[in-house]
């Protein structure tokens, strides 16, 4: 009973962190940018942060602690497991749409593609979710696959899940901080211009939703019991 109000605490703070991440992007996308469009400008860039924090990120830690919630443990383990799998494939959609805007972006405005420290490692996220995604289909939903194979590879699935997660978010605070050194010009970043410090604070959320799912996630006593399945 005490843990089950502690585990409501973090969750409850989790998805606060995790939902005022995503109205914070679209204020900072809509308020103090350019808005949303798909014409190659930057109202389609600026999808680019909107889908890797609301999707990669939001979606992800999501799909990461969805065995947790104690109200599923009455579901069948197979109608979980479909949960997890479209909640990262949602979320590798998002990001992949996401990447598209950025290319379109730079393509129409002359800008290299791929020479940031932050464009290396998002692409490397990307690719290393989509072979966890397809890696964990066949170990794990497809009926031939036997169950010694499921056991050995779930540690590496937890693990590579929980560093992929936390890697996106670390990503995703470079990108915000290029974005801020490049956009900001009168007044300029070094000179703390609301836009800014509301960023920043942003960036602090998305922290604090990741530690607040990886807290979730790693906690041994929050586990679904396994007799139910
Ligand atoms: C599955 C499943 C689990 C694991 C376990 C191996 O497919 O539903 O709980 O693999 O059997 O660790």
């Amino acid at each position: 009973m005490e843990s089950y109000k502690h585990f409501l605490a973090v969750l409850s703070a989790a998805a606060a962190f995790g939902i005022v991440s995503i109205i914070f992007v679209l204020r900072w996308v809509l308020h103090y940018r350019e808005g949303l469009a798909w014409d190659g400008g930057l109202g389609e860039f600026n999808w680019h942060p909107v889908l890797q924090i609301s999707g990669f990120i939001f979606l992800n830690g999501a799909a990461i602690i969805v065995f947790r919630l104690p109200w599923t443990w009455r579901c069948s383990k197979l109608i979980m497991k479909f949960i997890h799998a479209g909640l990262n494939l949602a979320a590798f959609i998002c990001a992949t749409i996401s990447f598209v805007a950025v290319f379109d972006f730079h393509n129409a405005a002359q800008i290299p593609n791929m020479y940031s420290l932050h464009s290396w490692l998002g692409l490397a996220a990307l690719v290393l979710f989509c072979l966890q995604i397809v890696l964990s289909v066949i170990i794990y939903l497809m009926p031939f696959s036997p169950a010694s194979w499921r056991a050995a590879f779930m540690p590496l699935h937890v693990f590579f899940g929980r560093s992929l997660f936390g890697s996106v978010i670390a990503v995703a605070l470079m990108g915000i901080t290029e974005k801020l050194i490049f956009g900001l010009s009168n007044p300029k970043y070094k000179d703390s211009p609301p836009e800014a410090v509301f960023v920043n604070v942003m960036g602090v959320l998305l922290v604090a939703y990741g530690v607040a799912i990886l807290w979730i996630s790693t906690r041994t006593s929050w586990k679904r019991p396994n007799d139910l399945a």
